[in-house]
């Protein structure tokens, strides 16, 4: 009898150490914002995402034809650059389709790269969880979902997805021993009815309404915008699926 797949939740960046075991596959979640604009920018046509984990790697790009650089700190768009971490800025694809998109991103590119090292690693946001899930189901391998969190810490956005993803694969055969998948998804069943409710006084909330960046965080929670899953093949994120279109 074949053994069920195991599933874990990392909560942190900084306690994916403790998970790592060279063979699961890694789902990265940053869902305010980085994975969700990541999955817009890859379904409107951007061809590969080379995620850097510092402002100074993605300005080695600057003069690769077809490049478009983008980077945020802090929640903020960083002087010099076009394109940051809105996933408004990927919802058109008139200046995306064929080009490639260097992008580097406080928590996110940072989970990635960290990642990448031992592990198959795909992208995760409640805008491609369906999609996400069916796939992860027919891989019937191990997965960690990674949170990438805010600068080492927990944070409860990352942490809900984690939930919705872990509920619906161990209701498809998942196995698990370990409580942050408890946790999650109990918190995330808690609040499914009311997302952004339950996001109300979390602390990136909270900084991303200091800046006035409301509407991402309604477009973020939106479920199944995409059936593309990006993965990542050398060090770009390309669509599991998706034809590459020329440029
Ligand atoms: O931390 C990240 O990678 C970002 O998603 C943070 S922000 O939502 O752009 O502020």
């Amino acid at each position: 009898m074949q053994n069920s797949p195991q599933l874990q939740v990392c909560l942190s960046p900084d306690l994916f150490h403790l998970f790592s075991d060279r063979k699961s596959i890694v789902v990265v979640v940053d869902v305010l914002r980085a994975t969700s604009s990541m999955c817009l920018a890859i379904e409107n046509g951007i061809k590969e995402i080379i995620p850097v984990s510092t402002v100074e790697e993605a300005l080695e790009y600057k003069n690769g034809p077809n490049h478009i650089l983008a980077a945020e700190r802090n929640g903020q768009l960083v002087k010099g650059f076009d394109f940051g971490n809105s996933p408004q800025q990927y919802l058109s694809s008139d200046e995306l389709t064929g080009r490639s998109l260097i992008m580097t991103t406080t928590n996110g590119t940072k989970m990635i790269n960290i990642a990448k090292e031992d592990h198959e690693v795909v992208i995760g946001s409640f805008l491609n969880i369906s999609a996400l899930t069916k796939w992860l189901i027919e891989r019937k391998q191990d997965v960690i979902i990674c949170c990438s969190g805010w600068k080492g810490r927990f944070c409860l956005e990352d942490t809900l997805f984690a939930g919705a993803l872990a509920s619906r694969l161990m209701a498809s055969g998942f196995d698990s021993d370990c409580d942050s998948v408890l946790a999650s998804g109990r918190l995330y069943n808690a609040s499914k009815k009311d997302l952004n409710g339950a996001l109300d006084d979390s602390s990136h909330r909270k900084r991303l309404s200091n800046l006035s960046i409301n509407d991402d965080v309604n477009l973020c929670l939106s479920y199944d915008l995409t059936d593309q899953i990006p993965v990542l093949k050398g060090n770009s994120l390309v669509a599991i699926n998706k034809p590459q279109t020329v440029s």
